[in-house]
C-alpha cells in the first residue's frame, strides 16, 4: 500500500493544552507520525511519496471561507499583538450569546471558530495543517485512480474539524476533504468509516444532510467522553441525509469484543450502502495504553480490524486521525493496514 506523508507537520508542535484543569504538554505530538512512519518502513508497508500541492479548493468544498481565511491569518493577528506563545481561544458563544457577527479581534475569532481549547495555533501550524490536506489529497487521488487502497499518514488530525471550527487537536478535516474530493471525481457513493476514540463530529456535522455520504463511527459514549455535545445512537442524519449517519458509542472499558460486534454492524450498514469507495478515518486511541482514552483494544485486534474492513472490498483510503500512546500508535495503525491487505 502507497503511503502519503510530508515532514510538514514538524511545523505544527503546540505547547500546552488544557487538561485535567492544567496546562499539559500536547498529546497530540510530531513523535507521532514520526512513529508510523518508522513502523510503515520497518515492515515495507510499500512506497512513501511526499504530497502533491492541491491549493484552497479543496478546502473550500467542505469548509467556510471566513473559516479558512480565519485560520491563514490566525497567528499573524495573534502575533501582531506582541504575544509569542500559542494562540488560544478563551470565550466562546453559547447558549443565548450572538454567533450572526464574527469578531473583529483575534480573541473573539479564536472562541468563534473553535470548540475547545485543544487547538494551539503556532508559527507553522497553517503550513501543516494545509499540507496534512494535501496528504489526505494525494492518497485519495492514488485511490481515484484505481488503487485498491492508499495511506494518508496525516498530522495534524482532522475528524473533530466541521465546517467552521476547529476542536479537538483538529483544524482542517482531512477525512472530509478526501471523501468530498472523491466525489467531485465521479463517486456517487462514500462510506467514511470513523474508528477513533472519540467522536468524528466535525465529519458527521458537514455530512449530516446528505445521502452521498454515509457517517458511521464508533466511539466513547458522549455521555462521558469527549466530545459530549455529540455522537449519540439517535444521531441518524436529517433531512436527505437521514438513514445515512450511525453512531456506535461504546462504555469506557469496551474491549475487543463488544469493539468488534459494534464494527461488524457498521460494516454492514456501509455493505447495504454500497459506496463507490471507502474512508476511513485511523485513529487508534482506542488502544488499551493510550493516555487520554478508555477503551481496551490490544495490538493484534488492529490487525482483525484491517481484515474486517477489507470485507467491505470497496476502494479504501486511510486517513490517520488520532493515537497517543506513542511507543504503539506506530504498530496499531500499520496492523490495521496489514490486516487489511490480507497479511
Ligand atoms: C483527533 C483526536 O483524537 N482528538 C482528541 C481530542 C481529545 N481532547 C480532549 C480529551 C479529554 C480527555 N479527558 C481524559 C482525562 C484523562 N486524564
Ligand atoms: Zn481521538
Amino acid at each position: 500500500m502507497l503511503t502519503i506523508y510530508s515532514d510538514t507537520h514538524r511545523l505544527h508542535y503546540g505547547q500546552a493544552e488544557l487538561m485535567d484543569g492544567k496546562m499539559q504538554p500536547c498529546f497530540e505530538k510530531p513523535s507521532r507520525a514520526d512513529m508510523v512512519l518508522d513502523r510503515v518502513k520497518a515492515v515495507g508497508l510499500g512506497e512513501v511519496r511526499g504530497p502533491d500541492e492541491f491549493g484552497q479548493s479543496p478546502l473550500l468544498r467542505v469548509h467556510s471561507a471566513a473559516y479558512v481565511e480565519f485560520l491563514e491569518n490566525a497567528w499573524k493577528e495573534w502575533s501582531a499583538l506582541g504575544r509569542s506563545h500559542d494562540a488560544l481561544p478563551l470565550v466562546w458563544p453559547v447558549r443565548g450569546l450572538r454567533t450572526d457577527r464574527i469578531p473583529a479581534d483575534i480573541d473573539g475569532k479564536l472562541g468563534y471558530f473553535a470548540m475547545d481549547a485543544g487547538v494551539p495555533i503556532t508559527a507553522g501550524t497553517w503550513e501543516a495543517i494545509r499540507q496534512s490536506a494535501n496528504v489526505a489529497m494525494t492518497a485519495m487521488q492514488e485511490v481515484a485512480n484505481g488503487a485498491k487502497s492508499a495511506f494518508a499518514l496525516c498530522r495534524p488530525p482532522g475528524h473533530h474539524a466541521a465546517a467552521d471550527y476547529m476542536g479537538g487537536y483538529c483544524y482542517l478535516n482531512n477525512a472530509a476533504i478526501a471523501a468530498q474530493a472523491l466525489l467531485d471525481r465521479g463517486a456517487k457513493k462514500v462510506a467514511i468509516l470513523d474508528v477513533d476514540y472519540h467522536h468524528g463530529n466535525g465529519t458527521q456535522s458537514i455530512f449530516y444532510d446528505r445521502a452521498d455520504v454515509m457517517f458511521v463511527s464508533i466511539h466513547g459514549d458522549p455521555m462521558v467522553e469527549y466530545p459530549h455535545f455529540l455522537g449519540f445512537a439517535d444521531e441518524y442524519g436529517a433531512g436527505p441525509g437521514f438513514g445515512f449517519n450511525h453512531n456506535y458509542p461504546l462504555p469506557h472499558g469496551a474491549a475487543w469484543p463488544m469493539y468488534e460486534q459494534a464494527l461488524a454492524d457498521g460494516i454492514r450498514k456501509i455493505q447495504a450502502y454500497a459506496p463507490d469507495a471507502v474512508v476511513v478515518s485511523l485513529g487508534v486511541d482506542t488502544f488499551k495504553d493510550d493516555p487520554i482514552s478508555q477503551f481496551k483494544l490490544e495490538n493484534s485486534d488492529y490487525l482483525t480490524m484491517g481484515k474486517m474492513i477489507a470485507e467491505i472490498a470497496s476502494p479504501t483510503l486511510f486517513v490517520m486521525e488520532g493515537g497517543y500512546a506513542v511507543e504503539d500508535i506506530g504498530v496499531n495503525a500499520v496492523n490495521v493496514l496489514l490486516g487489511f491487505e490480507g497479511k
